[in-house]
Protein backbone atom coordinates (compact mmCIF):
# COMPACT_ATOMS: atom_id res chain seq x y z
CA UNK A 1 0.00 0.00 0.00
CA UNK A 2 2.76 2.42 0.77
CA UNK A 3 4.72 1.82 -2.42
CA UNK A 4 1.97 2.39 -4.41
CA UNK A 5 2.73 5.98 -5.41
CA UNK A 6 6.03 5.75 -6.41
CA UNK A 7 5.07 2.93 -8.50
CA UNK A 8 2.55 5.10 -10.16
CA UNK A 9 4.99 7.59 -11.03
CA UNK A 10 7.22 4.93 -12.55
CA UNK A 11 4.74 3.76 -14.81
CA UNK A 12 3.48 7.54 -15.76
CA UNK A 13 7.16 8.17 -17.21
CA UNK A 14 7.07 5.22 -18.87
CA UNK A 15 4.13 6.31 -20.71
CA UNK A 16 6.04 9.48 -21.62
CA UNK A 17 7.30 9.72 -24.74
CA UNK A 18 10.80 11.60 -26.13
CA UNK A 19 13.27 13.36 -23.09
CA UNK A 20 11.48 11.62 -20.30
CA UNK A 21 11.34 8.16 -21.26
CA UNK A 22 15.37 8.59 -22.34
CA UNK A 23 16.27 9.82 -18.75
CA UNK A 24 14.21 6.89 -17.53
CA UNK A 25 16.19 4.63 -19.43
CA UNK A 26 19.13 6.18 -18.45
CA UNK A 27 18.61 5.85 -14.55
CA UNK A 28 16.99 9.08 -13.47
CA UNK A 29 13.52 7.10 -12.52
CA UNK A 30 12.15 9.60 -10.87
CA UNK A 31 11.71 12.54 -13.15
CA UNK A 32 9.64 14.34 -13.99
CA UNK A 33 7.67 13.80 -11.13
CA UNK A 34 3.92 13.64 -11.95
CA UNK A 35 2.60 14.55 -8.55
CA UNK A 36 4.64 14.63 -4.85
CA UNK A 37 5.14 10.92 -4.30
CA UNK A 38 3.95 11.06 -0.46
CA UNK A 39 4.20 7.17 0.70
CA UNK A 40 3.02 7.55 3.91
CA UNK A 41 -0.08 5.62 4.79
CA UNK A 42 -1.16 8.53 7.13
CA UNK A 43 -1.14 11.94 6.69
CA UNK A 44 1.05 14.10 9.37
CA UNK A 45 -0.78 15.96 11.82
CA UNK A 46 1.22 18.88 13.67
CA UNK A 47 0.17 20.66 16.33
CA UNK A 48 -1.00 23.99 16.09
CA UNK A 49 0.81 27.03 17.72
CA UNK A 50 -2.75 27.57 19.50
CA UNK A 51 -2.26 24.55 21.64
CA UNK A 52 1.03 25.87 23.23
CA UNK A 53 -0.95 29.12 23.92
CA UNK A 54 -3.93 27.90 25.38
CA UNK A 55 -1.43 25.20 27.64
CA UNK A 56 0.18 28.90 28.72
CA UNK A 57 -3.01 30.47 29.32
CA UNK A 58 -4.28 27.35 31.44
CA UNK A 59 -0.57 27.07 33.09
CA UNK A 60 -0.92 31.40 34.47
CA UNK A 61 -4.40 31.12 35.82
CA UNK A 62 -3.43 28.41 38.18
CA UNK A 63 -0.51 30.94 39.75
CA UNK A 64 -0.99 32.20 42.69
CA UNK A 65 -0.79 36.51 42.12
CA UNK A 66 2.25 37.50 43.20
CA UNK A 67 4.09 34.35 42.06
CA UNK A 68 6.20 33.85 38.82
CA UNK A 69 6.74 30.34 37.27
CA UNK A 70 10.68 29.45 35.95
CA UNK A 71 11.19 26.42 34.11
CA UNK A 72 14.40 25.39 32.42
CA UNK A 73 14.85 23.20 29.24
CA UNK A 74 16.02 19.74 28.89
CA UNK A 75 20.05 19.63 28.73
CA UNK A 76 21.54 17.93 25.86
CA UNK A 77 22.93 15.01 26.82
CA UNK A 78 26.07 12.81 26.01
CA UNK A 79 25.68 9.31 24.98
CA UNK A 80 29.38 8.68 24.40
CA UNK A 81 32.58 10.85 24.32
CA UNK A 82 31.32 13.61 21.82
CA UNK A 83 28.45 12.26 20.55
CA UNK A 84 24.90 13.39 22.03
CA UNK A 85 21.76 11.85 22.01
CA UNK A 86 18.93 12.87 19.74
CA UNK A 87 17.44 15.55 21.61
CA UNK A 88 13.89 15.27 23.50
CA UNK A 89 13.00 18.16 24.98
CA UNK A 90 11.80 18.60 28.78
CA UNK A 91 7.72 17.17 28.18
CA UNK A 92 6.52 19.93 31.05
CA UNK A 93 8.79 23.02 28.80
CA UNK A 94 7.42 21.55 26.00
CA UNK A 95 3.78 21.41 26.64
CA UNK A 96 4.20 25.33 27.38
CA UNK A 97 6.42 26.17 25.08
CA UNK A 98 6.19 24.00 21.87
CA UNK A 99 10.16 25.11 21.89
CA UNK A 100 13.02 22.11 21.13
CA UNK A 101 16.11 24.92 22.04
CA UNK A 102 18.37 22.96 24.69
CA UNK A 103 19.09 25.35 27.72
CA UNK A 104 16.22 27.76 27.01
CA UNK A 105 14.44 29.33 29.95
CA UNK A 106 10.79 30.72 30.08
CA UNK A 107 9.33 32.86 32.51
CA UNK A 108 5.75 33.18 33.49
CA UNK A 109 4.47 36.36 34.95
CA UNK A 110 0.78 36.07 35.80
CA UNK A 111 0.49 39.49 37.49
CA UNK A 112 3.37 41.22 34.91
CA UNK A 113 2.68 44.87 35.35
CA UNK A 114 4.53 45.69 31.75
CA UNK A 115 2.54 43.18 30.23
CA UNK A 116 5.40 40.67 29.72
CA UNK A 117 3.41 37.41 31.39
CA UNK A 118 5.77 35.07 28.99
CA UNK A 119 9.59 35.52 28.35
CA UNK A 120 11.75 33.17 27.08
CA UNK A 121 15.20 32.89 27.17
CA UNK A 122 16.97 31.03 23.92
CA UNK A 123 20.13 29.97 22.14
CA UNK A 124 21.36 33.39 20.21
CA UNK A 125 21.70 33.52 17.03
CA UNK A 126 25.40 31.88 16.06
CA UNK A 127 26.26 31.72 12.00
CA UNK A 128 28.65 29.05 13.04
CA UNK A 129 27.14 26.72 14.79
CA UNK A 130 24.12 27.35 12.31
CA UNK A 131 25.84 25.72 9.79
CA UNK A 132 26.39 22.67 11.55
CA UNK A 133 22.37 22.17 13.26
CA UNK A 134 19.76 24.46 10.96
CA UNK A 135 18.97 27.84 11.75
CA UNK A 136 17.85 28.59 15.18
CA UNK A 137 14.73 30.65 16.31
CA UNK A 138 16.83 33.16 18.22
CA UNK A 139 15.27 35.73 20.38
CA UNK A 140 13.69 37.25 17.63
CA UNK A 141 11.64 33.73 16.53
CA UNK A 142 10.88 33.37 20.07
CA UNK A 143 8.28 36.15 19.94
CA UNK A 144 7.87 35.59 15.96
CA UNK A 145 6.66 32.14 15.96
CA UNK A 146 6.69 31.22 19.26
CA UNK A 147 4.54 33.86 21.07
CA UNK A 148 6.76 34.97 23.76
CA UNK A 149 5.78 38.44 25.00
CA UNK A 150 9.51 39.40 25.10
CA UNK A 151 12.91 37.34 24.49
CA UNK A 152 16.37 37.14 25.05
CA UNK A 153 19.50 35.36 24.86
CA UNK A 154 20.19 32.82 27.45
CA UNK A 155 23.18 34.42 28.74
CA UNK A 156 21.39 37.74 29.76
CA UNK A 157 18.98 35.51 32.00
CA UNK A 158 21.09 35.99 35.36
CA UNK A 159 20.84 39.26 35.01
CA UNK A 160 17.68 39.77 34.42
CA UNK A 161 16.49 37.86 37.66
CA UNK A 162 18.17 39.97 40.08
CA UNK A 163 19.34 43.45 40.27
CA UNK A 164 20.21 45.15 42.96
CA UNK A 165 18.38 48.01 43.55
CA UNK A 166 19.69 51.63 43.97
CA UNK A 167 18.53 51.59 48.21
CA UNK A 168 20.39 48.50 50.13
CA UNK A 169 17.98 45.27 49.95
CA UNK A 170 16.06 46.40 47.06
CA UNK A 171 15.89 44.44 44.10
CA UNK A 172 14.96 44.96 40.35
CA UNK A 173 14.61 41.97 38.17
CA UNK A 174 11.81 39.44 37.50
CA UNK A 175 12.17 38.18 41.08
CA UNK A 176 11.46 41.21 42.16
CA UNK A 177 8.36 41.82 44.45
CA UNK A 178 7.79 37.76 44.34
CA UNK A 179 6.53 35.57 47.32
CA UNK A 180 6.79 32.50 45.39
CA UNK A 181 8.52 31.06 42.49
CA UNK A 182 7.33 27.49 41.07
CA UNK A 183 10.33 25.80 39.90
CA UNK A 184 11.33 22.62 37.30
CA UNK A 185 14.74 22.57 36.28
CA UNK A 186 14.13 20.38 33.13
CA UNK A 187 16.09 17.72 34.89
CA UNK A 188 19.46 20.27 34.64
CA UNK A 189 20.39 19.73 37.96
CA UNK A 190 23.99 21.62 37.60
CA UNK A 191 21.87 24.69 36.36
CA UNK A 192 18.69 23.88 39.63
CA UNK A 193 22.06 24.16 41.80
CA UNK A 194 22.93 27.86 39.97
CA UNK A 195 19.97 28.81 40.31
CA UNK A 196 19.68 27.79 44.13
CA UNK A 197 22.63 29.84 45.10
CA UNK A 198 21.56 33.11 43.37
CA UNK A 199 18.13 32.91 45.80
CA UNK A 200 20.31 32.06 48.38
CA UNK A 201 22.14 35.15 48.31
CA UNK A 202 18.75 37.33 47.99
CA UNK A 203 17.28 35.68 50.94
CA UNK A 204 20.72 36.40 52.91
CA UNK A 205 19.88 40.05 52.00
CA UNK A 206 16.26 40.37 52.59
CA UNK A 207 15.17 40.00 48.90
CA UNK A 208 13.63 37.38 46.30
CA UNK A 209 10.88 34.99 46.85
CA UNK A 210 10.62 33.44 50.09
CA UNK A 211 8.93 29.82 48.78
CA UNK A 212 10.25 27.74 46.04
CA UNK A 213 7.56 25.25 44.89
CA UNK A 214 7.45 22.56 42.23
CA UNK A 215 6.12 23.63 39.00
CA UNK A 216 5.61 20.01 37.78
CA UNK A 217 2.81 19.79 41.05
CA UNK A 218 0.38 21.98 38.74
CA UNK A 219 1.18 20.70 35.29
CA UNK A 220 0.67 17.28 35.82
CA UNK A 221 -2.81 18.17 36.61
CA UNK A 222 -3.04 20.28 33.23
CA UNK A 223 -1.66 17.57 31.59
CA UNK A 224 -3.96 14.83 32.73
CA UNK A 225 -6.38 16.39 31.05
CA UNK A 226 -5.96 16.07 27.16
CA UNK A 227 -7.47 18.99 24.58
CA UNK A 228 -8.74 18.20 21.58
CA UNK A 229 -5.33 18.98 19.54
CA UNK A 230 -3.34 16.57 22.05
CA UNK A 231 -5.76 14.11 21.37
CA UNK A 232 -5.41 14.25 17.63
CA UNK A 233 -2.10 13.58 18.46
CA UNK A 234 -2.30 10.62 21.06
CA UNK A 235 -4.86 9.44 18.18
CA UNK A 236 -2.34 9.16 15.34
CA UNK A 237 0.62 8.01 17.72
CA UNK A 238 -1.51 5.18 18.03
CA UNK A 239 -2.95 4.73 15.01
CA UNK A 240 0.76 4.31 13.28
CA UNK A 241 1.96 2.12 16.44
CA UNK A 242 -1.56 -0.02 15.83
CA UNK A 243 -0.39 -0.57 12.05
CA UNK A 244 2.97 -0.99 12.86
CA UNK A 245 2.09 -4.38 14.65
CA UNK A 246 0.44 -5.69 12.11
CA UNK A 247 3.31 -5.52 10.15
CA UNK A 248 5.16 -6.87 13.08
CA UNK A 249 3.22 -9.82 13.05
CA UNK A 250 3.62 -10.71 9.64
CA UNK A 251 7.22 -10.23 10.66
CA UNK A 252 7.60 -12.98 12.62
CA UNK A 253 8.36 -17.05 11.70
CA UNK A 254 9.90 -19.57 12.89
CA UNK A 255 14.29 -18.76 12.59
CA UNK A 256 13.54 -15.22 12.52
CA UNK A 257 15.21 -12.96 15.00
CA UNK A 258 13.49 -11.10 17.79
CA UNK A 259 15.60 -7.94 16.13
CA UNK A 260 13.70 -7.87 13.27
CA UNK A 261 10.36 -8.13 14.44
CA UNK A 262 11.82 -5.46 16.55
CA UNK A 263 13.02 -3.17 13.31
CA UNK A 264 9.70 -4.33 10.94
CA UNK A 265 7.52 -2.39 13.82
CA UNK A 266 10.13 0.93 14.55
CA UNK A 267 10.91 1.08 10.42
CA UNK A 268 6.73 1.40 10.02
CA UNK A 269 6.83 3.88 12.72
CA UNK A 270 9.72 5.81 10.90
CA UNK A 271 8.83 5.63 7.85
CA UNK A 272 5.43 8.06 8.79
CA UNK A 273 6.50 10.60 10.78
CA UNK A 274 7.68 8.91 13.94
CA UNK A 275 10.98 10.32 14.99
CA UNK A 276 11.67 8.40 18.26
CA UNK A 277 9.58 5.61 19.75
CA UNK A 278 8.04 6.22 23.17
CA UNK A 279 10.19 3.40 25.09
CA UNK A 280 12.72 0.93 23.89
CA UNK A 281 10.27 -1.64 21.78
CA UNK A 282 10.30 -5.14 23.58
CA UNK A 283 10.14 -8.54 21.38
CA UNK A 284 10.15 -11.08 23.55
CA UNK A 285 9.97 -14.32 22.50
CA UNK A 286 9.36 -17.95 24.50
CA UNK A 287 11.03 -18.06 27.26
CA UNK A 288 11.86 -14.27 27.23
CA UNK A 289 7.75 -13.36 27.44
CA UNK A 290 7.37 -13.50 31.30
CA UNK A 291 10.39 -10.64 31.47
CA UNK A 292 8.00 -7.67 32.15
CA UNK A 293 10.98 -5.49 30.19
CA UNK A 294 12.55 -7.30 27.79
CA UNK A 295 13.97 -5.63 25.44
CA UNK A 296 17.72 -7.45 24.47
CA UNK A 297 15.80 -8.73 21.62
CA UNK A 298 18.49 -11.05 20.42
CA UNK A 299 16.54 -14.42 20.38
CA UNK A 300 15.47 -16.43 17.72
CA UNK A 301 12.27 -17.38 17.46
CA UNK A 302 11.39 -20.88 18.14
CA UNK A 303 8.23 -22.92 16.63
CA UNK A 304 5.78 -23.07 19.24
CA UNK A 305 6.69 -19.62 21.00
CA UNK A 306 4.59 -16.89 21.27
CA UNK A 307 5.98 -13.50 20.88
CA UNK A 308 5.12 -10.50 23.18
CA UNK A 309 5.48 -6.98 21.54
CA UNK A 310 5.31 -3.74 23.72
CA UNK A 311 6.17 -1.21 21.60
CA UNK A 312 4.66 2.33 20.88
CA UNK A 313 5.29 5.20 18.93
CA UNK A 314 5.96 9.21 20.23
CA UNK A 315 4.47 11.17 17.31
CA UNK A 316 5.68 14.89 17.72
CA UNK A 317 6.04 14.51 21.96
CA UNK A 318 2.57 12.17 22.44
CA UNK A 319 3.03 8.51 23.19
CA UNK A 320 1.37 5.72 22.26
CA UNK A 321 1.61 2.71 24.44
CA UNK A 322 0.74 -0.51 22.70
CA UNK A 323 1.12 -4.85 23.46
CA UNK A 324 0.36 -7.76 21.12
CA UNK A 325 0.92 -11.15 21.49
CA UNK A 326 1.08 -13.70 18.78
CA UNK A 327 2.35 -16.94 18.17
CA UNK A 328 5.57 -17.14 15.99
CA UNK A 329 3.97 -20.01 13.86
CA UNK A 330 0.90 -18.48 13.08
CA UNK A 331 -1.27 -21.22 15.40
CA UNK A 332 -1.83 -20.46 18.89
CA UNK A 333 -1.04 -24.06 20.88
CA UNK A 334 -4.14 -24.80 23.22
CA UNK A 335 -2.17 -24.02 26.20
CA UNK A 336 -1.26 -20.41 25.08
CA UNK A 337 -5.14 -19.98 23.75
CA UNK A 338 -6.49 -20.74 26.99
CA UNK A 339 -4.11 -18.02 28.81
CA UNK A 340 -4.48 -15.60 25.78
CA UNK A 341 -8.20 -15.71 25.79
CA UNK A 342 -8.49 -14.96 29.88
CA UNK A 343 -5.86 -12.53 29.44
CA UNK A 344 -8.24 -10.73 26.58
CA UNK A 345 -11.52 -11.49 28.79
CA UNK A 346 -9.72 -9.32 31.64
CA UNK A 347 -9.21 -6.23 29.29
CA UNK A 348 -12.53 -5.97 27.63
CA UNK A 349 -13.98 -6.08 31.57
CA UNK A 350 -11.46 -3.43 32.51
CA UNK A 351 -12.20 -1.48 29.15
CA UNK A 352 -16.01 -1.37 30.17
CA UNK A 353 -15.62 0.05 33.00
CA UNK A 354 -13.92 3.06 31.65
CA UNK A 355 -16.22 6.19 31.70
CA UNK A 356 -16.29 9.34 33.69
CA UNK A 357 -17.44 8.88 37.40
CA UNK A 358 -15.24 5.74 37.80
CA UNK A 359 -12.30 5.69 39.46
CA UNK A 360 -8.70 3.84 37.99
CA UNK A 361 -9.63 1.53 41.11
CA UNK A 362 -12.70 0.65 39.68
CA UNK A 363 -10.82 -0.35 36.70
CA UNK A 364 -7.93 -2.10 38.32
CA UNK A 365 -10.38 -4.52 40.29
CA UNK A 366 -12.71 -5.34 37.18
CA UNK A 367 -9.22 -6.55 35.57
CA UNK A 368 -8.30 -8.16 38.76
CA UNK A 369 -11.18 -10.32 39.36
CA UNK A 370 -11.53 -10.89 35.51
CA UNK A 371 -7.85 -12.08 35.57
CA UNK A 372 -8.68 -14.57 38.86
CA UNK A 373 -11.50 -15.95 37.19
CA UNK A 374 -9.62 -17.22 34.43
CA UNK A 375 -6.82 -17.98 36.55
CA UNK A 376 -9.32 -20.40 38.29
CA UNK A 377 -10.76 -21.81 34.75
CA UNK A 378 -6.97 -22.86 33.72
CA UNK A 379 -6.98 -24.83 37.23
CA UNK A 380 -3.51 -22.47 37.97
CA UNK A 381 -5.33 -21.05 40.93
CA UNK A 382 -7.92 -23.13 43.04
CA UNK A 383 -10.49 -21.94 45.17
CA UNK A 384 -13.01 -19.18 46.04
CA UNK A 385 -13.19 -16.40 44.02
CA UNK A 386 -13.71 -13.47 46.15
CA UNK A 387 -11.29 -14.48 49.01
CA UNK A 388 -8.24 -14.79 45.85
CA UNK A 389 -9.01 -11.53 44.74
CA UNK A 390 -8.96 -9.96 48.08
CA UNK A 391 -5.42 -11.98 49.13
CA UNK A 392 -4.18 -11.03 45.87
CA UNK A 393 -3.67 -14.66 44.88
CA UNK A 394 -3.73 -13.72 40.97
CA UNK A 395 -0.71 -11.93 41.38
CA UNK A 396 1.89 -14.49 41.33
CA UNK A 397 1.32 -14.37 37.73
CA UNK A 398 -0.28 -10.82 36.45
CA UNK A 399 2.57 -9.18 38.89
CA UNK A 400 2.25 -5.62 37.84
CA UNK A 401 -1.56 -2.74 37.72
CA UNK A 402 -3.03 -2.71 34.78
CA UNK A 403 -3.24 0.84 33.88
CA UNK A 404 -1.30 3.85 33.71
CA UNK A 405 -1.81 7.68 32.75
CA UNK A 406 -0.24 8.38 28.61
CA UNK A 407 0.65 11.70 27.18
CA UNK A 408 3.65 13.42 26.33
CA UNK A 409 5.12 10.46 28.60
CA UNK A 410 4.37 7.02 28.02
CA UNK A 411 3.84 6.96 31.79
CA UNK A 412 2.54 10.20 32.17
CA UNK A 413 3.19 11.25 35.60
CA UNK A 414 -0.15 13.24 37.13
CA UNK A 415 -1.00 11.29 40.87
CA UNK A 416 -3.50 8.24 40.72
CA UNK A 417 -4.41 8.79 44.09
CA UNK A 418 -5.87 12.55 45.58
CA UNK A 419 -6.13 12.56 48.97
CA UNK A 420 -7.09 9.15 50.31
CA UNK A 421 -8.84 8.04 47.07
CA UNK A 422 -8.72 7.03 44.18
CA UNK A 423 -8.73 9.36 40.67
CA UNK A 424 -12.07 9.83 39.61
CA UNK A 425 -11.87 9.48 35.88
CA UNK A 426 -13.05 11.93 33.31
CA UNK A 427 -13.41 13.25 29.66
CA UNK A 428 -9.79 13.87 27.75
CA UNK A 429 -7.51 11.97 30.45
CA UNK A 430 -5.65 8.85 28.59
CA UNK A 431 -4.80 5.75 30.18
CA UNK A 432 -3.92 1.93 29.01
CA UNK A 433 -5.16 -0.86 29.77
CA UNK A 434 -2.78 -4.05 30.05
CA UNK A 435 -3.58 -6.55 31.82
CA UNK A 436 -1.12 -9.71 31.72
CA UNK A 437 -0.37 -13.42 33.03
CA UNK A 438 3.16 -14.75 33.00
CA UNK A 439 4.13 -18.26 33.74
CA UNK A 440 7.74 -18.67 33.31
CA UNK A 441 9.72 -22.27 33.53
CA UNK A 442 9.96 -23.87 36.84
CA UNK A 443 7.36 -22.66 38.42
CA UNK A 444 6.58 -24.35 41.40
CA UNK A 445 3.12 -26.27 41.86
CA UNK A 446 2.41 -25.44 37.69
CA UNK A 447 2.28 -27.92 35.53
CA UNK A 448 5.21 -27.50 32.69
CA UNK A 449 2.79 -27.66 29.74
CA UNK A 450 2.06 -23.90 30.72
CA UNK A 451 5.80 -22.84 31.13
CA UNK A 452 7.22 -20.16 29.27
CA UNK A 453 3.83 -18.53 28.01
CA UNK A 454 3.70 -14.72 28.95
CA UNK A 455 0.85 -12.69 27.36
CA UNK A 456 0.37 -9.59 27.65
CA UNK A 457 -2.63 -7.14 26.06
CA UNK A 458 -2.03 -3.45 25.70
CA UNK A 459 -4.00 -0.71 24.29
CA UNK A 460 -4.46 3.00 25.02
CA UNK A 461 -7.56 4.78 25.35
CA UNK A 462 -8.86 7.84 25.83
CA UNK A 463 -12.45 8.46 28.58
CA UNK A 464 -15.11 9.88 26.60
CA UNK A 465 -18.00 11.68 27.71
CA UNK A 466 -20.19 8.55 27.60
CA UNK A 467 -17.21 5.67 28.17
CA UNK A 468 -13.94 5.40 26.08
CA UNK A 469 -12.23 5.74 22.49
CA UNK A 470 -9.55 2.89 22.09
CA UNK A 471 -6.98 4.89 19.90
CA UNK A 472 -4.90 1.53 19.26
CA UNK A 473 -7.36 -0.88 18.71
CA UNK A 474 -6.75 -1.11 15.02
CA UNK A 475 -3.69 -3.68 15.72
CA UNK A 476 -5.49 -6.74 15.40
CA UNK A 477 -6.40 -8.89 19.06
CA UNK A 478 -8.88 -11.01 18.96
CA UNK A 479 -7.36 -14.86 18.43
CA UNK A 480 -8.06 -15.53 14.81
CA UNK A 481 -7.27 -12.06 13.61
CA UNK A 482 -3.78 -12.10 15.33
CA UNK A 483 -3.41 -15.73 13.60
CA UNK A 484 -4.40 -14.52 10.40
CA UNK A 485 -2.13 -11.39 10.82
CA UNK A 486 0.84 -13.92 11.35
CA UNK A 487 0.32 -15.84 8.62
CA UNK A 488 0.59 -12.98 6.08
CA UNK A 489 3.77 -13.35 5.88
MN1 LIG B 1 2.13 0.33 29.43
Amino acid sequence: MRRLSSRLTRSRARRMPGIAAWMLAAGLASFPPARPASALDLPPVTAPREMFRAHREKFLAKLAPGSVAILHAAPLRTMSNDTEYLYRQDSDFYYLTGLEDADAIAVFRPGAADGKRYVLFVRARDARAETYQGPRPGPEGAVSTFGADAAFPIADFQDSIAKSGEVRGSLGGYLAGVDTVYLWDGGDEAWADRFRATLSKLRARDAGPAAVVDAREVLHELRLVKDADELALLRRASEISARAHAVAMAAAAPGKYEFEVQQALDSYCGANGVRRMAYPSIAASGPNSVYLHWDRNDRELADGDVLLNDSGAEYRYYAADVTRTYPVNGRFSPEQRAVYEAVLTAQKAAIARIRPGATHDDIEQASARSQTEGLVRLGLLSGDVDKLVSERAYFKFTRHGISHWVGMDVHDPARYRVGSGSRVLAPGMVLTIEPGIYIPSNMAGVDRKWWNIGVRIEDTLAVTATGSECLSCGAPKEIADVEKAVRKR
